[in-house]
């Protein structure tokens, strides 16, 4: 079991991040948690091992990012996976073939294909709901629902849920509220402190922060739920590396002196930008024309560096992709660098078109990841690109 060290949840947050986890390792004493690059451990005799028996089950790299992340969302129990993906896809493996599971209607493309394309096949049962209305979501229950999973904010379309509303819900229905806290991180939103019983993330975006892995992580506070977990983590085996971890666990080690740059940074650009194209055609839950700025303000404590901007055309988004020299072109998002992409072609392109156009991730839709560069070069690229 992967408990948080006691004395971990006592510090701040800069100081969890950076100590979470991690004690010096035991032979040398290194101060850096080594890449344990083994995939089995040696007994000391019949009968007796260390706790370490094989590295699908426990690997000490892995468990110091578990339980430093953990220890960063005030969970007791942390899981790492392959990918955000294969989070989602061992988080699954709770339920059963009837149960339901009501997906917030706007989620990264590959969460949807997962449910629409693969587990639906299997049986599990999904309802995609517009989860910015807590009626909407009291009204999707059904008797053999089971869990509410969403983003807030969601990809791309920067909407967001009130989780404390859907807690409630949940509650009432003896059902797991999950949720995807990648594009906030614990450093600006906290789930569990509103009633989430997982947060999960892809570690591949702001955890790591350096776009150099892939990876996924489940946070969880009940301890029988977090024993289901572990069990499917070691059962179905989509563990990541150690190399992996240690990469993660770098980047958490300054998650909190990157986010308020990616936030400082997003700000400055989205009210650039809506000079630029009106504040109608950005989308950033940090800007007051956002139809849910006062939720963002009463369940984050900051709005990270993600905005989505409405261009009107494909042809349109198209010349401002083609134009940014900062702002690489590509998929992902999180990053020390800043990224721009088309969602509806990239992201998304596994929602089916008509889907996609009832959501509105239009094919004038780009979306913008902020990096933590000096914030005047970005504005210049922005001009230069959107102009
Ligand atoms: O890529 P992976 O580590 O499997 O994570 C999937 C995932 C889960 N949740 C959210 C909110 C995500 O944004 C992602 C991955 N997203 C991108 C690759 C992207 O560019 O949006």
């Amino acid at each position: 079991m992967t408990r948080i060290f006691d004395n971990d949840l006592d510090t701040s947050f800069g100081t969890r991040a950076i100590h979470a986890g991690q004690r010096p390792e035991p032979l040398a004493g290194a101060i850096m948690t080594p890449v344990y690059l083994t995939s089995t451990y040696v007994h000391d005799a019949f009968g007796q091992h260390k706790g370490y028996e094989y590295a699908r089950s426990k690997n000490p790299t892995r468990e110091a990012l578990e339980r430093n992340v953990a220890a960063l969302e005030g969970a007791r129990h942390g899981f790492a996976f392959a990918s955000g993906t294969a989070c989602v896809d061992s988080m699954m493996k709770l339920f059963k073939a009837g149960d339901h599971v009501i997906c917030g209607e706007n989620v990264y493309g590959g969460t949807f294909r997962l449910f629409d394309r693969l587990l639906k096949n299997l049986g599990l049962c999904f309802s995609y709901v517009d989860t910015r209305d807590p009626e909407r979501i009291a009204e999707a229950w059904m008797p053999n629902t089971v869990a509410l999973l969403a983003e807030t904010p969601t990809n791309p379309l920067m909407r967001l849920t009130d989780i404390a509303a859907a807690a409630e819900i949940a509650h009432g229905h003896n059902a797991l509220l999950i949720f995807d806290n990648t594009f906030a991180t614990p450093f600006f939103q906290r789930p569990f402190e509103f009633g989430a019983d997982i947060v999960f993330h892809s570690t591949t975006k702001y955890l790591n922060g350096h776009s150099d892995m892939i990876g996924g992580i489940a946070l969880v506070q009940d301890d029988a739920l977090a024993e289901r977990l572990q069990f499917i983590q070691n059962a179905a085996g989509a563990v990541p590396g150690p190399f992996d971890c240690w990469l993660a666990l770098r980047g958490t080690k300054t998650l909190h002196l990157r986010m308020p740059r990616h936030d400082s940074n997003g700000r400055r650009v989205a009210t650039f930008l809506a000079e630029l194209v009106g504040e109608e055609n950005v989308i950033y839950p940090g800007l007051e024309s956002h139809p849910q700025h006062e939720l963002a303000k009463r369940q984050m404590t900051g709005f990270g560096g993600m905005i989505s901007v409405e261009l009107g055309t494909r042809e349109r988004a198209g010349e401002v992709l083609n134009r940014t020299r900062i702002f690489s072109l590509a998929e992902s998002l999180g990053g020390v660098e800043s990224l721009i992409s088309h969602p509806a072609s990239m992201t998304h392109a596994s929602v089916p078109p008509e889907r996609r156009a009832q959501l509105g991730i239009t094919e004038g839709l780009i979306r913008l990841s902020c990096g933590v560069e000096d914030v005047e070069d970005l504005l210049a690229d922005v001009q230069q690109a959107f102009s």
